[in-house]
């Protein structure tokens, strides 16, 4: 009987060895564990057994086979189950690859950063930043810097009028000289103000002109300033802000609030010039419509495009462009 049970042992190992799955395991068990299987039979077969020796010792035998049973099984099921647990997180696994890619990531528009480098490099210079607002007066856009009314220069600005007050008497700024206006009649000398911001003028959009655009003001009010510098301050303006390949260069020109006037132009490495803005001496007349001594203190002024620079700082061709809020425009930079 001994060989029987060792062979029922043997084949039921052999079984549970070669399940393939948990469930296979369970049926395998169950048939040579169960009570019709092998080792229950044999078990039956105990009472047949002449003696109370045998009896124990075939019994003992019969509980040690079906205890290495439970345990092959038992150890086989931890396998297949880590095996079949793993086979279902793959494929239970989604693809989220997708949503790994970083962000996109905008960025601020080309002018508010040149606005924001702009300021960086005149505070760099020790200038204080002023603002004003972007609806005036009459009187700040035109009649302080000395341009009564009806006074020809007006026509150099196409100006946008609005309905509010007397008519004529409120317009949308057509440049940030204003701003010198704002900033003389309510702070004491010496100053140095820089006053970026939005302007307005009746003009189509071209390459190089837009009807809202933008322009930084610059304002110096002291004793014995002159035109030299001014010419150095755009000079070093020039320098920190394009780098040290580009230069800068003056021509006379005329604006009703400076005398003299000036135009000044950037020098690309190439060699070709890029027209930025105006500037000028602080006119004795605007310098007293807004309350300062022109015998004791003396200034300069400019102002220049900003919407110009940010399109040389980039090399975009046309100044529509950085308007467009095309992605695929605004993603090359
Ligand atoms: C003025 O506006 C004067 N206020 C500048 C000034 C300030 C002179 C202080 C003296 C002292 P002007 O109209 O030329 O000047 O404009 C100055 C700059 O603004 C131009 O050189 C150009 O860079 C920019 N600009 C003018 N019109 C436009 C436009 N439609 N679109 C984009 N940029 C423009």
């Amino acid at each position: 009987m001994i060989e029987d049970i060792s062979a029922a042992r043997d084949v039921a190992l052999a079984a549970v060895a070669g399940a393939q799955t948990v469930d296979l395991l369970d049926q395998f068990v169950a048939e040579h564990l169960g009570k019709r299987g092998p080792l229950a039979s044999l078990k039956a077969r105990l009472g047949a057994l002449p003696t109370v020796d045998e009896k124990k010792a075939m019994g003992q035998a019969l509980n040690e086979a079906t205890s290495a049973v439970s345990a092959a099984a038992d150890a086989h099921r931890a396998v297949l189950a880590a095996v079949e647990r793993r086979a279902q997180l793959a494929g239970e696994r989604m693809d989220l690859t997708e949503f790994r890619r970083p962000p996109a990531r905008g960025h601020a528009h080309l002018v508010t950063e040149a606005w924001e480098r702009l300021e960086d490099v005149f505070i760099g210079l020790g200038f204080k930043v002023a603002e004003g607002p972007e609806i005036e007066t009459d009187w700040y856009n035109f009649e302080a810097l000395n341009m009564p009314p009806s006074h020809p220069a007006r026509s150099m600005w196409d100006t946008l009028f609005v309905e509010h007050g007397a008519p004529g008497s409120t317009v949308l700024r057509t440049h940030t000289s204003p701003v010198q206006a704002r900033v003389m009649t309510t702070q004491e000398p010496p100053i140095y103000v820089v006053a970026p911001g939005r302007v307005f003028r009746n003009e189509t959009a071209d390459a190089t002109h837009m009807p809202v655009f933008h322009q930084i003001e610059g304002l110096v009010v002291d004793r014995g300033i002159s035109f030299a510098d001014l010419a150095g301050t755009i000079e070093a303006f020039t320098r920190a802000f394009f780098g040290s390949g580009f230069t800068s260069r003056l021509r006379p020109s005329f604006f009703p609030f400076t005398e003299p006037s000036a135009e000044f132009d950037i020098r690309r490495p190439d060699g070709s010039w890029l027209e930025l803005g105006g500037c000028g001496m602080v006119h004795p007349n605007v310098l007293a419509a807004c309350g300062i001594d022109p015998e004791e203190w003396g200034g300069f002024a400019f102002g220049f495009g900003i919407d110009r620079m940010a399109k040389e700082y980039h090399g975009v061709d046309d100044l529509r462009e950085m308007y467009s809020n095309d992605v695929r425009f605004i993603e090359q930079f």
